[in-house]
């Protein structure tokens, strides 16, 4: 049985390619600055976008066109698995990720919902070891079911709490049993609506508790892999309490688990809290915390989590340059957390978006390589605070300045002089790199 009958194998066939089913610059086994594509970008494709997804919004139902809309519960759940892995080995992707319930239905209790896990992670364990294919991260949806409608490690409510441990709880096992090379945690629900009828700081060390339960029980079982924090600052809460990078950091550094965490960045989390995909990468590199990214793009005209396949090559460049910089993603990678549009409901978009994607990063891996060899940022700061290099700049670095001989010297310093920002200039030289 073929899923995705009409497509082949997509494979890289250079930019003059006229067929669409190809990558026109994403080349694996191309090596560029001392490892292949393949390895840079660590590509991997979102269960939840890609085979659970329908295309509904709150406007309307699912428009998607999938040969498996007419089956449900398990029958369903096990032919996505069949279709997800000829969907991975078709587009040569090296990972995938998922959520719990994205692979498996709930059941009508914990015990059931976990029989049915398990009857599925057993499938996926066949298929991952007749494949090339790895498991990037799994992570546990606790915002879908009403039991979560006040959060999860941050509610109120105590059983919801155990109930949200003991789903961690076997998200851990899981990544055990498939190898996963993270766990992520994003906080759904984890935020407020109200300050009214909220305890801020108790919700925050509840959120603390759980973590250090994770780490607790990761260690206990064996678990080695990487876990990530995936910042949002709204949506669906008002207020998220992993806010941004800094904010997520700050709060790890607080309870003392920095040194168990590193941060899943998506670009259009970073929007929606008002900065940058390259922000905050950069927050999260500088801190020693940029552990994984997830690929997207939001609509600066709309105010919400559009989750849109990458194709801007100036952020998507940007943002491999912070990740060059970064000495790669590690166990880290490049997750298409992005849907395709409700409009593009065959399932061939499904292949064309994804080839979208990992074109539009292999040519910002290209661009942000070169860009690192001629060392164009680099002589731009360099030059930029030139004055910490010598003189007073040298004294105020190596410790030797204090406040006196600062007013000393500012005293007798009659003219300060500032030289331009020039980034006019930068920004069309970046455009003579991308173009
Ligand atoms: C939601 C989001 C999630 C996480 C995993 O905005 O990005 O899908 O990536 O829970
Ligand atoms: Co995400």
């Amino acid at each position: 049985m073929t899923y995705f009958s009409g497509i082949k194998k997509v494979r890289f066939e250079g930019k003059d390619s006229e067929n669409p089913f190809s990558f026109k610059h994403y080349n694996s086994k191309e090596v560029v600055m001392g490892k292949t594509m393949e390895e840079h970008l660590r590509f991997a494709v979102a269960y939840w976008h890609t085979l659970t997804g329908d295309g509904s919004d709150p406007f309307g139902s699912g428009t998607m066109i999938r040969q498996w809309n007419h089956l449900s519960g398990m029958e369903l759940a096990k032919i996505r698995v069949e279709a997800a892995f000829e969907f991975f080995e078709k587009l040569g992707v090296p990972f995938f990720c998922f959520h719990d319930r994205d692979i498996a239905p709930e059941g009508d209790n914990l015990r059931e919902t976990n029989k049915n896990l398990d009857e599925i992670i057993g499938m996926i364990k066949g298929h991952l070891s007749t494949s090339d294919v790895r498991l990037l991260w799994n992570t546990a949806n606790m915002f879908t079911n009403p039991r979560f409608v006040h959060g999860a490690a941050t509610s109120n409510n105590a059983d919801v709490f155990a109930y949200a441990a003991a789903q961690v709880k076997k998200g851990l096992e899981t990544a055990k049993e498939l190898g996963s090379e993270n766990y992520v945690f994003w906080g759904g629900r984890e935020g407020y609506e109200s300050l009214l009828n909220t305890d801020l700081e108790f919700e925050l060390d509840n959120l603390a508790r759980f973590y250090h339960m994770a780490v607790d029980y990761a260690k206990e079982i064996g678990y080695t892999g990487q876990f990530l924090i995936e910042p949002k600052p709204k949506e669906p809460t008002k207020h998220q309490y992993d806010f941004d990078a800094a904010t997520a950091i700050s709060f790890l550094q607080k309870y003392d688990l920095q040194n168990h965490f590193k941060l899943n960045i998506e670009a259009n989390h970073a929007t929606l809290a008002g900065h940058t995909f390259e922000h905050e990468l950069r927050v999260a590199r500088a801190n020693g915390m940029l552990g994984s990214i997830d690929a997207n793009q939001g609509d600066l005209l709309l105010g919400w989590d559009t989750d849109e396949f990458p194709t801007d090559l100036y952020a998507v460049t940007l943002a491999m340059y912070e990740i060059l910089e970064n000495d790669g993603l590690g166990k880290g990678g490049v997750n298409f957390d992005a849907k395709v549009r409700r409009t593009s409901f065959e399932a061939e978009d499904l292949f064309l978006s994804h080839i979208a994607g990992m074109d539009t990063f292999a040519r910002g891996l290209k661009v942000a390589a070169k860009m690192k060899e001629n060392r164009f940022f680099d002589s731009i700061i360099e030059e930029r605070y030139k004055s910490f290099k010598e003189g007073i700049g040298l004294e105020i670095t190596s410790g030797k300045a204090n406040f006196k001989s600062l007013e000393e010297y500012a005293l007798s310093n009659e003219k300060i002089e500032n030289a331009s920002g020039r980034i006019e200039f930068i920004k069309s030289r970046i455009n003579d790199y991308i173009f």
